[in-house]
């Protein structure tokens, strides 16, 4: 308004003023769009209000009404943890001292791995953000939290229109005594194939600065090259460095020796050559049974008795536990689990069950039982604020035969979400036979993301199309395939171990081009400065080095969620009730937007529908009378 009046002045028109302070001010016309965020979150509570949640719910059940509690914290700073000494000393002083310390140390995926696999990737960082500082007092003597990367970057942006970077910035601030994990996807970053290599260099710079710690860098095809780089991007950005190889077959089982004790312990030598920090098995489908586990830990240990040893699984079967306490006792200094609340099935085994079964043990975790059951509890009543992603809703229990199928934790129960949603629940076991042989087909490769999304989307493929292994073979040639095992088969993504399978690559690429060697060698480097430009003149200039990178990695995905921002504010700051299934009519509650700015709203009543398709919906904000004109979608 400021501005309209003075630009419809005659006087200022006409120049017959003293602009001079103006003019050598203009920082003063520098002005912030108006912000009215308040009346952007009416906008999308009355959204929801009106058409139901914006992001797709695999399941038709509603969030819980009940609360999470959250445990008492302590006042003032938490207890020193690793992170402590992982600043002070460095990666490899804080390597020496993982090694050198007494007892088994765990990792919690409990803010990543674990709601990948069980909620969708769903759970939003207003729900991690309540339960951290009690983490950071409680579990000091964790080795790490995993808390990004993996899904969650995209997931977060995508569905539930919230920045990764905050979620890493707001824990961080949160707990700054534990050192922070990610899962990072190699010569892939967090994405579903190859990006230049400055692009990965730059991501690993960021996320480090941005406060992680531990870089967890595997490729999908244990493609060496692809390793290396990420452990290089990784090492520069000044982060711990865990090389992990994924496992998969079975180590104990002779008929099976495509990935055998010799393939592991040759590609860690590679590694630890390399200069791992840590070496980490990753079993991201849980295949590993306690035999195997005893086996392949063991052997590594002998023959690196100074590089840590971090093992990774997922409890699909039932026997992570297990499989753990034998890793642990072959010699693993650290595991993985979840807090035991969304533990299980295809998540990690449970905190709870490692800590008590190493109780009194020279495995002695020093974590206190009882906290671990306060933050089960926080864990189990949030749980149900996610019941619209819940794979319980439709999977009862783990299953054994991912022995046979080897279908990642997270994957396992996508693929279970998508059969019963297609009207195919009773025919899950024929969508995992599929799995099976699209993974012959292609060569019987390691099953992990983006490879594993590969073989899912050849699967896919054949069960629509009603394609057992044997038709597709034979009509290789004249099949149209999905874009992405093509482009597997062209090489983008690296070489799998044993090469690309033949005659099959052929008859599908015919003349394609391939790709020679380290996809990311070819590839032009990214332009960053060029596309922060860009972003600036579609965005404006709040545009930050970490919204560059979110852009680099995702360009629609991030256009996307700056768009639904622009309309509908700062959803993140919702609870989750509210942001999945808005408000109550007569319902009030508060919206914190950051510190010491609170909304209070009450949601009033819902208007009729209009003839242009509209409700109006109205609300009582700060004890004003709003309202907001919803187009009626339904
Ligand atoms: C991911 O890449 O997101 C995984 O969790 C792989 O196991
Ligand atoms: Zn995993």
């Amino acid at each position: 308004p400021f501005l309209q009046n003075v630009l419809s002045n005659n006087q200022f028109l006409n120049g017959t003023v003293d602009t001079q302070f103006i003019d050598e001010n203009p920082d003063l016309f520098n002005l912030k769009p108006v912000q009215n965020r308040a009346q952007k979150l009416l906008h999308y509570l009355g959204h929801v209000m009106v058409n139901g949640p914006t992001t797709p719910i695999p399941v038709k059940a509603k969030p819980s009404s009940i609360d999470p509690v959250i445990p008492p914290v302590p006042l003032g700073e938490p207890p020193v943890g690793f992170r402590d000494v992982l600043l002070r000393a460095g990666p490899e002083g804080f390597a020496k001292a993982v090694r050198a310390h007494q007892g088994l140390l765990l990792m919690d995926t409990t803010f990543r791995d674990a709601h990948q696999s069980l909620l969708a990737t769903r759970v939003r960082t207003h729900d991690l953000k309540r339960i951290a500082p009690f983490v950071a007092h409680s579990f000091n003597n964790l080795f790490s939290v995993e808390n990004w990367g993996g899904a969650t970057f995209d997931v977060a942006m995508r569905f539930l229109s919230e920045c990764p970077w905050k979620r890493l910035q707001d824990l961080r601030a949160l707990m700054p005594n534990v050192p922070f994990q990610m899962l990072l996807r190699g010569a892939n970053a967090v994405g579903y194939t190859n990006y230049p290599d400055n692009a990965v260099f730059k991501f690993c710079e960021v996320a480090k600065e941005n406060g992680m710690d531990i870089f967890r860098v595997f490729d999908s095809l244990n493609y060496l090259p692809n390793m290396l780089l990420g452990m290089e991007a990784a090492g520069a950005a000044g982060g711990v460095v865990e090389a992990a190889i994924s496992y998969t077959g079975d180590v104990s089982d002779p008929t099976r020796q495509k990935y055998s004790l010799d393939y592991y312990l040759k590609l860690a030598d590679e590694l630890v050559r390399a200069g791992t920090h840590i070496l980490c098995i990753k079993d991201m489908a849980g295949l590993l049974k306690p035999d195997s586990g005893q086996l392949l830990i063991g052997a590594l240990r002998d023959r690196f008795p100074e590089v840590p040893i971090h093992v990774h699984t997922h409890d699909t079967a039932g026997a992570g536990v297990a499989a753990m306490l034998a890793c642990a006792e072959a010699g693993a200094d650290i595991v993985d689990v979840a807090v035991d609340s969304m533990a299980g099935m295809t998540s990690q085994p449970s905190m709870g069950a490692v800590v008590a079964c190493t109780k009194g043990t020279k495995l002695n975790t020093g974590i206190s039982l009882e906290k671990v059951f306060d933050y089960s509890e926080y864990w189990e009543v949030a749980r149900g604020l996610y019941a619209p992603f819940d794979c319980t809703a439709t999977m009862k229990s783990g299953n054994a035969d991912v022995y046979e199928n080897e279908i990642p934790g997270g994957q396992y129960t996508n693929l279970h979400f998508q059969a019963h949603s297609m009207g195919l629940g009773n025919k899950f076991k024929e969508v995992k036979k599929a799995y099976v042989e699209a993974n012959k087909l292609l060569g019987d490769l390691i099953k992990v993301t983006p490879s594993s999304k590969i073989v899912g989307d050849l699967a896919q493929f054949m069960v629509q199309n009603s394609l057992n292994q044997a038709e597709v073979e034979e009509r290789a040639d004249e099949l149209s395939f999905p874009l992405s095992v093509v482009e597997f088969l062209q090489g983008h993504i690296g070489i799998p171990h044993g090469g690309f399978p033949e005659p099959f690559r052929s008859k599908v690429l015919k003349s394609l081009p391939r790709v020679e060697g380290r996809p990311g060698a070819s590839l032009p480097a990214m332009d960053f400065q060029a596309l922060e430009k860009q972003l600036k003149e579609a965005h404006g200039d709040e545009i930050t080095p970490e919204d560059v990178m979110s852009a680099a990695m995702y360009p629609k995905v991030f256009q996307e969620f700056k768009e639904f921002t622009r309309t509908f504010g700062p959803v993140d700051c919702l609870d989750t009730r509210l942001f999945l299934d808005g408000p109550k009519i007569a319902e009030e509650f508060e919206v914190e937007l950051e510190r010491g700015k609170t909304l209070h709203i009450k949601a009033l009543a819902l208007g009729d529908l209009n003839k242009a398709g509209q409700r109006e919906v109205f609300f009582e904000l700060n004890g004003q009378l709003r309202s907001v004109l919803v187009k009626d979608t339904v």
